[in-house]
């Protein structure tokens, strides 16, 4: 599969600027381009990038979506002196012209072409490109919210006619609803669009009724529009979180796209005036990453909005790392959808069912919008945290001091987050025979110290063991450690006794003080360690039903085989990752062991999507006769290789209920699992 992240930007896009006095459009100005190439610059990302030259989309391009008559009013706008300009811009709503608009716009849209075309010739595994003005409110006939031309939309339509494509999916992360591209694709099954956008029960620009959660498309597109209204301002790190997990990720992994386009406005993220959310920057990277295993990884974000300069170029960076494949910062933040999050996540899961076979089974039904006051102080509590960031004499001045507030919390929020990048990615102990089966890139380290683990595994009874298999694990002692020791990002391991391996590893993370880790194992355990406090959470996904009783940190997964079926995703999106985004771990290890019954695909995307937590730490564990898995998983820990899905069935219903039931246990404990806002209790 194609490499490499592309990069398309043309500074030619900061002419287009606001000549006039208007409070509406003010906030729309060129240094949102070149704020976000100087922080990239200073990431030393730009140069990690494929450059790719942008150009001018065609009228014929433009026409995929917009009319002649349309363009014409555009084009005519590049000979209008200040006062003419005024007046088209007052035909629409938000939008301002400058002479050199129609230019900057065409070039808005060449740069997303080129996008698309490095990322669907292979040239280029994802990309990005920073463009402005953005484009996702604009319509056929009109400009609106600041958009000129539907660079996203086109994108789409462009893709489908070039490369024959028969699956889009567009994520609008933007704050605002996309209504532009919702027009463009409402009665379209080949275009799945999903946008969450400040709502506010209908008391926000663009203040339409078709911006609801009931809005799910018409005709032959009926639950291929995808609208999540958030009723709050002060939405964050978790409520987008669950949005992914609990909506948009199981339906967009049934759809299977084959690219995916962002409309990745950053308004919704902290700071942002128009927004007024909470989410910080490396929340753009666990969204990227979660998109970057769809479509055999083909994903180019487009920028949209993003008013706040610092919190929008760090955002934008954060995400580029995501696409460059960088380890994740975790995601901060108590992991806790509020109620009025979990509201509009249950409605959009109730409008949906119909339509997606991984709600079939799901008990879902709408709930009337009553909840919302309950949590609106819990909200206005949250964004009050920072007002320390200020002296004395700066308190009281109003949006400027938000602004600074923010700018001050990015600057030492950001410091604490990124940690220095280990030169090697993967290492590996998998004995002799199976190191021709990895990748070239993959460290198999060697010159073992014995005295250096002789604590942690004295506690264990390995006296009768064969050389061999204490040679493996000793191997894997050292891999771990150099994960521990940030030397290197991940590791994996062979071993012949893949419980035992579990419970040393666990026990030589404890040794060497690391706080929580992640257990996931995957077939027939045999490990017995009393798990009773935060240090270790267990995961054991395994077809017997074993008579133990589930606690908070020991938690047993009965999953039924089914041929027929190759995913396990109401599994990964209804209950691993919102237990492990919960838990907050600080090293995750899989264990593949005897009798596992998912088979490689559904390991490797749920290792995959563990790469989301503990700073992308993770140990791989696995059962010496498993060596096909054993490569696959090397692949997906160097970033070589995305898991492939075919042939999508829903789950069998049995596998549902029992991800329900757990769900119901364990909601209170690990609160991103809730999806919905009724039964449920707040402990308090
Ligand atoms: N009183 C984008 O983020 N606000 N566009 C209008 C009217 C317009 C946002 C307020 C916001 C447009 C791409
Ligand atoms: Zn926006």
């Amino acid at each position: 599969m194609a490499a490499g992240t592309a990069l398309v930007y043309d500074g030619e896009m900061i002419n287009h600027k606001l000549l006039w006095e208007d409070p509406t459009c003010e906030v729309e100005v060129p240094e949102r381009l070149s704020c976000c190439y100087g922080r990239l610059q200073h990431y030393n990302l730009i140069e990690r990038c494929i450059l790719v030259s942008a150009r001018e989309g065609t009228e014929s391009e433009i026409m995929l979506i917009h009319s002649m008559d349309y363009v014409e009013v555009v084009k005519s706008t590049e000979k209008m002196e200040k006062e003419e300009l005024q007046k088209v811009s007052a035909e629409y709503d938000a939008v301002y012209f400058h002479p050199t608009t129609y230019r900057c716009a065409k070039v808005a849209v060449g740069a997303t072409l080129q996008l698309v075309d490095a990322v669907m010739s292979g040239k280029t595994r994802n990309g990005l490109t920073l463009i402005r003005p953005p484009g996702h409110h604009s319509q056929r006939n009109a400009a609106n919210g600041f958009c000129i031309f539907n660079n996203v939309a086109i994108a789409a339509k462009y893709a489908q006619r070039k490369y024959g494509l028969q699956r889009i999916l567009i994520v609008d992360w933007d704050i605002h609803h996309g209504q532009g591209i919702q027009y463009a694709f409402d009665d379209d099954p080949s275009v799945l669009y999903f946008s969450w956008h400040r709502f506010e029960h209908q008391n926000f620009w663009p203040w339409l009724s078709e911006s609801n959660y009931d809005a799910v498309g018409q005709g032959k597109g009926k639950g291929f529009t995808i609208n999540v209204p958030w009723n709050l301002v002060g939405m964050g790190n978790s409520d987008y979180l669950a949005a992914f997990l609990h909506v948009l990720l199981p339906i967009a992994f049934e759809f299977d796209p084959e690219l995916v386009l962002i409309s990745a406005g950053y308004d919704s993220g902290i700071g942002d005036p128009e927004g007024q959310m909470k989410a910080t920057p490396e929340c753009f990277s666990h969204l990227t990453h979660f998109l970057m295993n769809l479509a055999n990884g083909k994903l180019c974000a487009v920028l949209e909005g993003g008013y706040h300069l610092r919190s929008l170029s760090e955002s934008v960076c954060m995400t580029l790392k995501a696409l460059l494949g960088d380890p994740l910062s975790p995601l901060s933040g108590e992991m806790m959808p509020c109620l009025s999050a979990r509201e509009s996540i249950q409605n959009v899961r109730a409008a949906h069912k119909p339509y997606w076979k991984c709600l079939t089974y799901e008990d879902v039904t709408p709930v009337q919008d009553l909840s919302t006051i309950s949590c609106q102080a819990e909200k206005a509590e949250l964004t009050q945290t920072n007002v320390e960031l200020l002296s004395p004499q700066e308190v009281g001045k109003g949006d400027v001091n938000e602004v600074i507030k923010t700018d001050r919390f990015l600057e030492t929020h950001m410091k604490s987050i990124l940690s220095l990048k280990p030169p090697i990615k993967t290492a590996a102990a998998v004995g002799e025979s199976g190191a021709y089966l990895l990748p070239p890139t993959v460290h198999i380290p060697k010159g073992l110290d014995m005295k250096e683990f002789k604590t942690t595994i004295s506690a264990f009874d390995v006296k009768n063991m064969k050389e061999e298999a204490l040679n493996l694990l000793l191997n894997m002692l050292a891999v771990l450690n150099k994960i521990i020791k940030k030397e290197v990002i991940n590791g994996l391991a062979v071993s012949s006794t893949p419980s035992l391996s579990s419970a040393i590893a666990i026990a030589h993370c404890q040794n060497l003080k690391v706080q929580k880790v992640l257990c996931v194992f995957v077939g027939d355990m045999d490990m017995k360690i009393e798990l009773d406090d935060d240090k270790v959470l267990l995961i054991n996904i395994c077809a017997k039903h074993f008579e133990q009783v589930n606690t908070k940190h020991n938690i047993s997964l009965n999953w039924k085989e089914d041929p027929k079926t190759n995913n396990f995703f109401s599994a990964t999106f209804g209950f691993i990752l919102p237990v492990a985004y919960s838990y907050q771990p600080n090293l995750t290890i899989v264990i593949v062991g005897p009798n596992q019954n998912l088979g490689k695909n559904r390991i490797s995307l749920l290792i995959s999507l563990l790469q989301g937590l503990a700073e992308s730490q993770i140990l791989a564990v696995i059962q010496d006769t498993e060596e096909k898995i054993m490569q696959d998983i090397a692949n997906i820990l160097t970033g070589d290789f995305i898991p492939n899905f075919e042939n999508f069935a829903p789950d069998l219903q049995e596998n549902v209920e029992v991800i329900k039931e757990l769900r119901a246990q364990f909601q209170q404990e690990w609160k991103l699992l809730q999806c919905s806002a009724k039964n449920f209790k707040d402990g308090k």
